[in-house]
Formats: structure tokens, sequence, C-alpha cells
């Protein structure tokens, strides 16, 4: 038996994207529902991105959810490049006129809003099976799901948002031949660790160097998060901790400084890709966040993009739902593209500069050394980095 409802808003997918949508949606006063085919505490562990935009970050707080954000997260003015054995301090406050980025990891703002969602009794159907969208040339498209108990619900809606990241269905579920793909991976993927020791910088370190290019960051002031260049292809199996922690000692570091070492509580390695699906709607279905483009993390885009296609995207579903007016619908997908791809500009500039590639040469090396030797020493080319890396599009949440 399939049991029937009704939504305004079918929500694919229960990371930043989805959740923020439905929350911004109920504070129009528009109905949702999302589903998710993970488990609560999965979603709730998943060791992701952890820098928000100066945007982000106002943008939580203004609609009610930097409590926990203003107490535990870290404000941080600016970066350390480094290279040639030597770390240069870019200072963004100065450069940008105030702006700053904050560390609040992604599972922090994926518990927030789940707590707030649940406390409103909106419906999360977590551990789902089977997802599908369909009817996508009517005005009432049609989510349908197996629910954890096992029960097929078919859900008619007035719009779908496809939030279900880079693996998701709903962007394969758009007519084919609609959509462009731009793509490109690189040649080396990153290998993440979480570590129960303090971190052993106040902002985070950028490395290239010889043997690849590292990163120091952070979760808390007792939780370090360290990041490293390894071979596309490499397995983590060959990276026992010891082997970590040397190569991590030999990238990062500079005399007078020591890299504190702990317990690995996590490790795990991420291939580095961008790519670009555009456009992001066909009539009632929207895609949002990662299901319609990815950015590898060197530049910290992906979950401030996320959250700015779904804060466009709320205002247009406002406006197309309440007052019935398209505008905002039509012009959704451009909208975010323009920023999709400044931001998939500065991801690829900040990635190509800073790692290794394998196929590069004498020549290439050379050009990322002069590269960032411009950077820290030309005002222009650190605002450049500076402005793009603390957000460069305003976010706009109009106040009704
Ligand atoms: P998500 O977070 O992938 O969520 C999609 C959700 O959809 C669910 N799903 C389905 N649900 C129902 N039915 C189906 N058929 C479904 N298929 C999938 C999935 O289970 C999932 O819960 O996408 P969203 O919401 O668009 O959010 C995007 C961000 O997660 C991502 O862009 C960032 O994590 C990227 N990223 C970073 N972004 C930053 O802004 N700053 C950073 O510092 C940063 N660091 C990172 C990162 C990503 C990384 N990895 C692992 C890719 C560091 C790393 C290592
Ligand atoms: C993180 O804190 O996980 C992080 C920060 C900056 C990046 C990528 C990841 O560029």
């Amino acid at each position: 038996m399939t049991v029937s409802s009704r939504t305004q808003v079918g929500i694919v997918g229960a990371g930043p994207a989805g959740l923020l949508l439905s929350y911004l949606l109920a504070l129009r006063g528009i109905d949702s529902i999302v589903v998710e085919n993970r488990s609560r505490a999965y979603c709730e562990a998943r060791q992701r991105a952890g820098l928000l935009e100066t945007g982000t970050v106002e943008l939580l707080r203004d609609i009610g959810l930097g409590m926990r954000m203003d107490a535990e997260g870290l404000e941080h003015g600016g970066i350390y490049l480094q290279f040639e054995g030597e770390r240069h301090h870019l200072d963004f406050r100065d450069l940008t006129g105030g702006r700053w980025v904050t560390i609040y990891a992604q599972t922090e703002v994926v518990k927030d809003l789940i707590q707030a969602r649940l406390a409103a009794g909106a419906m999360i159907e977590f551990e789902v099976r089977d997802t599908e969208v369909a009817e996508l040339d009517t005005d009432q498209p049609v989510l349908r799901f197996t629910d954890a108990a096992g029960a097929r619900h078919e859900v008619t809606c007035d719009v779908i948002a496809g939030c279900d990241g880079f693996h998701g269905i709903c962007r394969d579920s758009l007519p084919a031949g609609l959509v462009t793909i731009a793509e490109r991976l690189y040649p080396y993927s990153w290998l993440g660790i979480l570590a129960t020791v303090p971190p052993s910088t106040d902002e985070l370190i950028y490395a290239r160097h010889d043997d690849g290019f590292a990163l120091h960051t952070m979760r808390s002031p007792q939780v370090s998060r360290l990041y490293l260049q390894v071979p596309a292809d490499e397995e983590i199996e060959r990276w026992p901790d010891d082997r970590i922690w040397s190569e991590l000692q030999h990238r990062l570091t500079v005399p007078g400084w020591d890299l504190k070492e702990g317990p690995i509580t996590e490790k795990a390695i991420s291939p580095m890709r961008s790519f670009v699906a555009s456009p992001m709607r066909h009539r009632r279905l929207f895609l949002a966040g990662d299901a319609a483009h990815i950015v590898p993390p060197t530049g910290a885009k992906g979950l401030n993009l996320a959250i700015a296609d779904v804060t466009a995207l709320a205002t247009a579903l406002t406006q197309l739902l309440r007052d019935g007016n398209a505008e905002l619908a039509e012009a959704y997908s451009d909208t975010c593209l323009g920023r999709v791809w400044r931001a998939t500009h500065f991801s690829w500039w900040m990635t190509s500069m800073l790692h290794v590639d394998p196929r590069s040469d004498q020549f290439g090396a050379q050009l990322q050394l002069a590269q960032l030797r411009y950077v820290i020493s030309s005002r222009a080319a650190a605002t450049t980095l500076a402005e793009n890396y603390t957000g460069y599009y305003p976010l706009s949440w109009p106040l009704t």
C-alpha cells in the first residue's frame, strides 16, 4: 500500500542545503518535508567542512541560528600562507575592511538545524530508501520514498528541491540533454585527520611544499584537523598514524614552531574535483548545493555555496508559492551560477597554486612560487585572495 500526502516543497537530502531550505521556508510560512537516506546520527557525525564566510555567519545569526555558533565558533581574521620554508600572514580584516571567517564545523551546523526543525514539529524522514522524483513536466511533481518502517509514500508537491549531494538522484532526473556538465578532476586527493590535540596555530596554515600540500585547521581549542595532499588513487591503509604525523611535520615545519601531535580519532581520503551542472532548474525541480556543483576544498567554498543557493531558492519559492510570481524562480539558476563560477575559479586557483601536480615540471613549479610571492607582496593580489576567501558575493535574505 502507498501512503499519499501533499506538501508545498518536497526536499531530498538532510545535508546543510536541505535542512536550511526547510528552515528558511518555515520562516515564510511554507510547508516542506525532508527525506534523507541516512540516519540522523550519521548526518550529524559526517566529517566535512569547517569554515564559514562572513555572510554565512551573518545569515545564520539573522535567522536565529547563531547562538551556539557565537559561543563555540572560532573567529579568524586571516590565514597563513607557507612556501619555500617561510610562513606569511594575510590579514583579512585589514585587506577587506573588516571581514573574517568563522571555524564552526558542518556537523555543528547540521545538528543545530535538525534540532531547530524537529523542535518546530517539522517532518524529517531519516533512513528512507528508493527515493524517486516524477511528474516533472507538470505543476505538481511527485516525491516517492519508502520510510524506515517499510511503508511506501507518494507526496504531491508544488516544488521539489534536489539537495541530495553529488551522488543523489535529482540531477540525473532532469530531462536528458538539458544539463551541461563542466568538470575537472585533479591528479591528487586529500587525506584528512581529526586529532585530539590543541591546534598548534591561531589561524589556518596553507602550506605549499615540494613534496605536496598540507593544511592545518581546527575544530575547537582541543581538536585539530589536518590535511595532506596524497596521490589520487591512494589507499588509507598505506598511512599509519606515525607516517601521517611525520609527513605533516615535514611539510608544515618552519624554524621556531612546533606541531603538537595527539591521538588520531578519524582519517579518510577524499578525491578533488570541480563540477558544475547547468541549468540548476527544470520547471519545478530545483537543484541546490553539491547536487549541482562541487569544488575542491582548498578554498573552503562548498558549504558556503550550498547555503547561498538555498537562501536564493527560499526567496524565489516564497515569491512563487506565496505571491504567485515566478520571476525569481526563473532567474534562480543564473543567480546561483554567477556565484558558483566565481567560487569555482577561486577554488581552482587556490588548488593549482598550492598543490604539487605530478604531471608538472620546473616551469609549473616556478609559476606557482611566483604567484605565491606576488600574493604576499602585493596588496592588490592579497586583497583578491582575501575578498574571495571571506565571500565575494553578498547573501541577501529580505526581512519579509
Ligand atoms: P550533502 O552534505 O552531501 O548532503 C546531501 C544529503 O542528501 C542525502 N541523499 C539522499 N537522501 C535521500 N534520497 C537520496 N536518494 C539521497 N541521496 C543523497 C545524503 O545522505 C546527504 O545527507 O550536500 P549539501 O547539503 O549540498 O552540502 C554540501 C556540503 O556538504 C559540501 O559542499 C562541503 O562539505 C564541502 N566542504 C567544505 N565546504 C566549505 O564551505 N568549507 C570547508 O571548509 C569545506 N571543507 C568540504 C570540506 C568537503 C570535504 N569532503 C569530504 C568532500 C572538506 C572536505 C574534506
Ligand atoms: C576545514 O576546517 O575542514 C577546512 C578549512 C579550510 C579549507 C578546507 C577545510 O580550505
